[in-house]
């Protein structure tokens, strides 16, 4: 990687990781492009482009314009949001996906589109779900993922495009709230857990899900595209996971910390539903030995780190 395009750069991953990227491989290399970007956001400290992905033109305006090499699709409807806005999340999650790949072929890139703990249904196995299992989402976010991954897959084999994903879990995090999705939660308990000392959570007690702190999902992503192609057995999409826990497990966690923080449960139903429907926990052993995946982040350490992060934002008044 030399030159990144980083599309969908202002959401919840693309936040942190445009920076990361920048940190290692120059500030003026790695462009951030988004449909919405906000002129206030520390991304504007290098070059910043207003992008749709349903555009394949532009796309290929900026790869030339900036000779870009690799590009990091980030554009995507999440679960939540994707199940009111179908066919937006399939315009975006399916057709943009198609036109980074189209834009790629024509000019050499690399491309990077996460998958999700999405592209799995309730005929998937759910504990210790395999790397290479049924695959029959019941979500349209789902339905792109497995697309993504076919199309990939497709770029890769027929026209030799460097196509590598992960299956990302939910991602926990503390500079940009999450963007509409199931997992949604697992962000949003830590900052009730500050400001009001109390969460109210639209999953179930027992709903396992996998999920991952973002530092973690930074280094998965860089570590799998700087990897050496001739170990990757699989591409798209690997299973990745730091962590298997469900609403108690985190509220126990926090309490370690704020005593008396308390948890209560309003289930929201099209959200409870689409979680019944993902695995209970992943089996990350292929990315383990294909590139060396390894998290550095646990729920104890995670759940004192997110406190501290999001403790100081309310004492300062930016939340
Ligand atoms: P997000 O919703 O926070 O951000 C998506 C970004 O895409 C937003 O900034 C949005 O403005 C932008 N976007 C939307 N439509 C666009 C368009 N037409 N053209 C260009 N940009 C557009 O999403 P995220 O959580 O940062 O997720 C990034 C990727 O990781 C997605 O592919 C998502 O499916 C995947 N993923 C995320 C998680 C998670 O927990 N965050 C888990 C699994 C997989
Ligand atoms: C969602 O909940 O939709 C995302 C994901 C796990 O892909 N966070």
């Amino acid at each position: 990687m030399k030159n990144i395009l980083v599309i969908g750069s202002f959401g919840q991953i693309g936040s942190e990781l445009t920076p990361e990227l920048r940190k290692r491989y120059s500030i003026s290399n790695v462009v951030a492009a988004d449909l919405c970007p906000k002129p206030d956001s520390p991304l504007s400290e290098g070059p910043v482009e207003k992008l749709d992905i349903t555009d394949a033109q532009a796309i290929a305006d900026l790869v030339k314009k900036y000779s870009i090499d690799t590009i990091v699709n980030l554009a995507a409807i999440l679960s939540a949001v994707g199940e009111k806005k179908p066919m937006l999340a399939w315009n975006i999650g399916v057709n943009g996906m198609l036109n980074c790949l189209e834009v790629a072929r024509e000019s050499g890139c690399a491309v990077f589109t996460p998958s999700s703990i999405a592209a799995f249904g309730p005929d998937t196995p759910a504990d210790n779900t395999p790397q290479d299992t049924i695959q029959r989402p019941c979500t349209m976010y789902g339905v792109t993922k497995v697309t993504g991954e076919l199309m990939s897959d497709y770029y890769f084999k027929k026209y030799g495009v460097d196509t590598r994903s992960v299956r990302y879990p939910g991602i926990i995090s503390n500079v940009t709230m999450p963007g509409g999705g199931t997992t949604d939660y697992a962000v949003e308990i830590y900052y009730d857990a500050v400001k009001s000392g109390r969460y109210v959570s639209p999953l179930g007690a027992g709903t396992f899900l996998d999920m991952m702190y973002m530092p973690d999902a930074i280094d998965a992503c860089i570590n799998l595209m700087e990897a050496d192609p001739l170990k990757l057995r699989h591409r798209n999409s690997f299973n990745i996971s730091a962590m298997s826990i469900d609403p108690e497990m985190i509220a126990a966690e926090i309490k370690k910390h704020l005593p008396g923080f308390e948890l209560v449960y309003d289930i929201e139903p099209i959200k409870q539903g689409i979680a019944n429907t993902w695995p209970n926990s992943m089996d990350d052993q292929c990315a383990r030995e294909e590139w060396g995946w390894k998290p550095n982040w646990n729920l104890q350490t995670m759940t004192a780190d997110m406190l501290k992060v999001v403790g100081e934002k309310f004492a300062k008044g930016v939340i």
